[in-house]
């Protein structure tokens, strides 16, 4: 793992949540995103070296939507950079973590991304992220 690639955050209505990062951050949106892969509506924010990502549900079915319904806005994952997402995801099963899928998926903002479940994690959705090469 490298770095704290970006903080993932659940929100109801993305316009409205756009509005107060734009405040609080005291900087603009960089860009919007919708994920097919994810059903969600993407925006982020970038500090520096670091992003925040805020995420819309754009069905019930979405895991953003079930987050939001169970527990409401908030931090909704960690995602960390690197290198080798495949490496990373056998090096994390051998050690006995549960991967939410068996292969990568494409992701927001030219990720290749891999989910580990947060009860192997002290209750934290942790995503592997890898810049997609071109
Ligand atoms: N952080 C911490 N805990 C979480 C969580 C999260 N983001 N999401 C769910 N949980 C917890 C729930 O609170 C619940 O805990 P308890 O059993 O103690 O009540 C448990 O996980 C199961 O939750 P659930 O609501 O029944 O949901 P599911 O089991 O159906 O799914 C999860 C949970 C993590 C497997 C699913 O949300 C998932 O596959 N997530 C990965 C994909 C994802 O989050 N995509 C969103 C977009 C991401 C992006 O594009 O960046």
């Amino acid at each position: 793992m490298k770095k704290i690639e970006h903080i993932g955050i659940a929100v109801r209505d993305l316009k409205l949540a756009n509005t107060i990062y734009e405040k609080l951050l005291n900087t603009r949106v960089l860009k919007e995103e919708y994920v097919e892969s994810e059903s969600v509506l993407t925006s982020f924010f970038m500090l520096s070296e670091s992003k925040i990502e805020l995420l819309q549900a754009c069905h019930p079915d979405s895991a953003i939507a079930k987050f939001i319904d169970k527990k409401g806005e908030g931090i909704h994952h960690i995602a960390f950079e690197v290198d080798d997402i495949l490496e990373e995801m056998k090096r994390l099963q051998d050690q006995g973590f549960q991967l939410l899928s068996d292969h990568p998926k494409r992701g927001a903002d030219n990720k290749l991304i891999c989910f580990v479940h947060p009860k192997d994690a002290t209750g934290v959705l942790i995503e592997l992220c890898q810049s997609i090469r071109s």
